[in-house]
């Protein structure tokens, strides 16, 4: 069981966020770790680019992970039992690349409402302020949607490089995780990361994001899975979960649901970015 307690989840309403919350042993985490650069090894391409979205569709690794019900015990001390696995990006920051992340809020561009919706993001590596851990704005979540500025920066692992400007520096808290630990953070909540200046990987999957069977998508479509509950909603098409890893068919479907995502972040946009 790993449901929030009464102090964790209050601790999330009032800042935005919560870490860490204990997951995976780290054995465990190490297992996971091993499967995914196996896959790597296999196919270099499977989970890069603009395939590191929606993973969970293609690998039975990261669809184990997305359903598993540890996870899903938090999610469900912030949503509400009627939970649905609605997107996935594996995030990794390679010691020789300069891939950033800039200050951003998750609900920005991505078209989910109500904002009955929660970022899950598990470390595979240690993940420190040296590797490029995420940053938190505690409480920047209490006043909704702010200003981003379309950067398209080279290096940002953002769509467009979508940024918040002025962040307090002085406010910010590193999220540093052990491998098999967890964050949750909120749609508001204004979060980004640096780069990584270690020799090693830093890893991490995000299910982004978790929502809400009262949660629509008002920009475009997108498919979802049963997490646990019931959709008493219906507002989604329901996809099944991959039986292998990397199947013709489910690559196919990635591809699909990766093409709707697309038209979702660059709605309005005018240049399409790397992802
Ligand atoms: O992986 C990162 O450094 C940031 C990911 C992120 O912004 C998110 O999961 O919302």
């Amino acid at each position: 069981m790993a449901h929030l307690t009464a102090e964790q989840t209050e601790f999330y309403q009032e800042n935005g966020y919560i870490a860490p919350i204990n997951i995976f042993t780290e054995d465990e985490a190490q297992a996971l770790r091993e499967e995914l650069e196996a896959l790597e090894r296999d196919n270099p391409d499977a989970v890069t680019g603009k395939n590191r979205n929606n993973v969970h569709y293609v690998t039975s690794l990261f669809d184990r992970i997305a359903h598993h019900d540890r996870i899903l015990d938090a999610v469900e001390s912030v949503i509400g039992r009627n939970i649905l696995v609605a997107g996935s990006t594996l995030f990794v920051k390679e010691p020789e690349q300069k891939g950033f992340i800039s200050w951003h809020q998750d609900a920005r561009y991505i078209g989910l409402e109500p904002y009955n919706w929660v970022t899950a993001w598990l470390a595979l590596s240690n993940v420190t302020t040296e590797n490029g851990c995420m940053y938190m704005w505690p409480r920047s979540h209490h006043q909704g949607q702010r200003d981003h500025v379309d950067t398209y920066g080279e290096d940002n692992l953002l769509t467009r490089g979508q940024t918040v400007m002025n962040v307090p520096e002085d406010e910010i808290v590193p999220i540093e995780l052990k491998p098999g630990q967890l964050s949750l953070h909120h749609p508001w909540v204004v979060h980004g990361s640096g780069h990584n200046l270690s020799g090693e990987r830093r890893i991490g999957f995000a299910i982004q994001s978790y929502i809400g069977a009262d949660v629509d998508q008002v920009l475009g479509k997108i498919y979802v899975q049963q997490g646990r509950g019931e959709d008493p909603f219906g507002y989604h098409e329901h996809t099944p979960r991959p039986q292998g890893t990397m199947r013709d068919q489910d690559i196919m479907f990635r591809d699909q649901a990766n093409a709707a995502l697309q038209e979702i972040f660059y709605h309005g946009a005018e240049k399409r970015g790397k992802y």
